[in-house]
């Protein structure tokens, strides 16, 4: 691994904000693939992150911070993360479940569709469900997806399945679903029509359902 992909690894781990800008920008410039610089060095330190807090050797603040980090790095990364091919247009509504506040996945999500050429309603974290029922009442969306980090909250996507039903719209738009303790197995029982467990698979699976969608 090229060492400076170790450094911005432990400079999201440290919430060290700028030396991530600099690294994430002295990568791209130095042609390391967008692709490496994110998994390695940005999402890997997520992780490693997730199993400091697991242990109790990191805290919330640390986490925030950490996370903090990692969005300036995002934001570095954005325009980079654009698909060279052009898909069918398709309006997707992201967002991150009820009761749920973690993002970093929702947007990475929400940037490589983007970048796939789908339009984006971005309804931000804790989206009760009937902001997701909005969306495609008043929105157009034709996919709902939905991220969820938590066990707690993973009953929240399930709910909104059911108030799409309940609002009469379950037929007309799809909805998929993805985020840390999500699996295709929980996506199934709940009737989701599609999961994910990346953000680039995830754009392979907004045009699939797009193309189911549009018939
Ligand atoms: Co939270 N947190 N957190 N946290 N946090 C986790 C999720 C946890 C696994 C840590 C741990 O214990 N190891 C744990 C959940 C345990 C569980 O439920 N099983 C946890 C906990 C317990 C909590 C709190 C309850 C802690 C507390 O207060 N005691 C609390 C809950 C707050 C709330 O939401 N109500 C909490 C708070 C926070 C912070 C606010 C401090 C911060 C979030 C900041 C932010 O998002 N702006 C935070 C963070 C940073 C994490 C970890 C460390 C990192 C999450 C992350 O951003 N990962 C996380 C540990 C971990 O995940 N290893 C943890 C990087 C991101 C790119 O990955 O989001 O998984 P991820 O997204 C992936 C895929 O999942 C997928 O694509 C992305 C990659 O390509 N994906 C989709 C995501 N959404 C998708 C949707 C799709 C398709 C794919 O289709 C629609």
């Amino acid at each position: 691994m090229d060492p400076i992909i170790t450094e911005i690894c432990a400079n999201v781990k440290d919430g060290d904000v700028n030396a991530v800008k600099t690294n994430v920008q002295a990568a791209i410039d130095l042609g390391i693939p967008v692709s490496e610089i994110l998994n390695e060095g940005m999402i890997a330190a997520m992780a490693d992150v997730g199993h400091l807090f697991e242990e109790g050797e990191c805290f919330v603040p640390e986490m925030l911070i950490a996370a903090r980090a990692m969005q300036a790095g995002l934001a570095i990364l954005k325009p980079h993360l654009k698909n060279a091919e052009v898909v069918s247009a398709g309006k997707v509504a992201v967002g991150t479940v009820k009761g749920d506040l973690h993002d970093i996945g929702k947007n990475l999500v929400a940037m490589m569709l983007e970048g796939a050429g789908f339009e984006i309603i971005d309804l931000g974290t804790d989206v009760p469900p009937e902001k997701f029922v909005q969306a495609v009442r008043e929105g157009g969306a034709q996919i709902i997806a939905m991220s969820a980090l938590l066990t707690t909250t993973m009953p929240s996507i399930k709910n909104t399945i059911d108030a799409l039903a309940a609002a009469g719209l379950r037929g007309q738009v799809k909805v998929m679903i993805g985020g840390a303790p999500v699996t295709q197995t929980y996506a199934n029982q709940i009737g989701a029509d599609g999961f994910a467990p990346d953000a680039s698979r995830a754009v392979a699976t907004a045009k699939e359902l797009v193309s189911i969608h549009n018939g």
